[in-house]
């Protein structure tokens, strides 16, 4: 099967050449039939440092988010141009692990049409995340878990990977970082066959995060429960 990674940048100046690099060569050593999407949405040198690198290697595209971006957004466009039948949203801050990657590809082809990465089992090993925003994710994925009653301990990571033929019947729509939750649960209440996996995931290092907690927040609640309640 091929796998798609779709790699979401945004203003990510000090990342952008080195995930790639280290993505490809990875990816490459190990005769893994895969290609990388890249969604830029940035104002910075990302997108120039993205197109170099796209012209110096096969299986890379490399396209614009939309305007105005939104996270969520730019998966949709990834998914919208992927050619692979696995389809992976992998963070252009590299905090998400290659070995996982690997382990989620074999996980599919072994059956499942969704593996979801958790960073809050006991096996997980979690490097400096910020403590109050862990906090407040753990929190969030105890109650989704309730709500959905689901096994799965983080509803809200976006490293997850999917079957394409998933994605296609969910069609999400969410603009935002609430679009990893939407996958997860819209593809739980259709009963996708999934499994839960503890990973490896370490926090940013440079650059600034994209994201707003209060604004997060409130969205994940709304989406959660609209989907919990079937509104549409
Ligand atoms: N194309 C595109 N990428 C985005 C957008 N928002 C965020 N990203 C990228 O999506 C990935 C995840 O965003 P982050 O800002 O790291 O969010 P986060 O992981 O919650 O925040 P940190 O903990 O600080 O890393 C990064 O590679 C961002 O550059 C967007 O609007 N468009
Ligand atoms: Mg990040």
């Amino acid at each position: 099967m091929k796998t798609s990674l779709i790699i979401p940048f945004k203003n990510e100046v000090t990342y952008a050449k080195v995930t790639m690099e280290q993505v490809y060569s990875y990816l490459s050593e190990r005769e893994i039939d895969f290609e990388l999407v890249a969604v830029d949405d940035s104002t910075d040198e990302t997108w120039e440092i993205l197109q170099s690198f796209e012209k110096t290697h096969k299986n890379v595209v490399v396209v614009k988010g939309g305007n105005p971006s939104g996270y969520g957004k730019a998966l949709r466009k990834g998914f919208s141009v992927a050619s692979g039948d696995i389809l992976i949203p992998f963070n252009g801050d590299f905090c998400d692990s290659l070995d996982d990657v690997m382990l989620y590809i074999e996980l599919i082809e072994k059956g499942n049409d969704m593996v979801f990465g958790s960073r809050f089992m006991a096996e997980s090993k979690v490097t400096d995340s910020a403590v109050a925003k862990e906090f407040l994710s753990q929190l969030g994925n105890m109650f989704l878990q309730l709500l959905f009653q689901t096994n799965c301990s983080d509803i809200t990571n976006s490293f997850k990977a999917y079957r394409k033929t998933v994605l296609d019947e969910i069609k999400p729509t969410a603009d935002g970082y609430s679009i990893n939750m939407e996958m997860a649960l819209k593809g739980i209440i259709k009963k996708y066959q999934y499994t839960t996996i503890p990973v490896v995931w370490s926090g940013r290092k440079h650059g600034r995060s994209k994201m707003s907690i209060i604004k997060a927040i409130i969205t994940y609640l709304s989406t959660a429960f609209k989907i919990r309640f079937g509104i549409d």
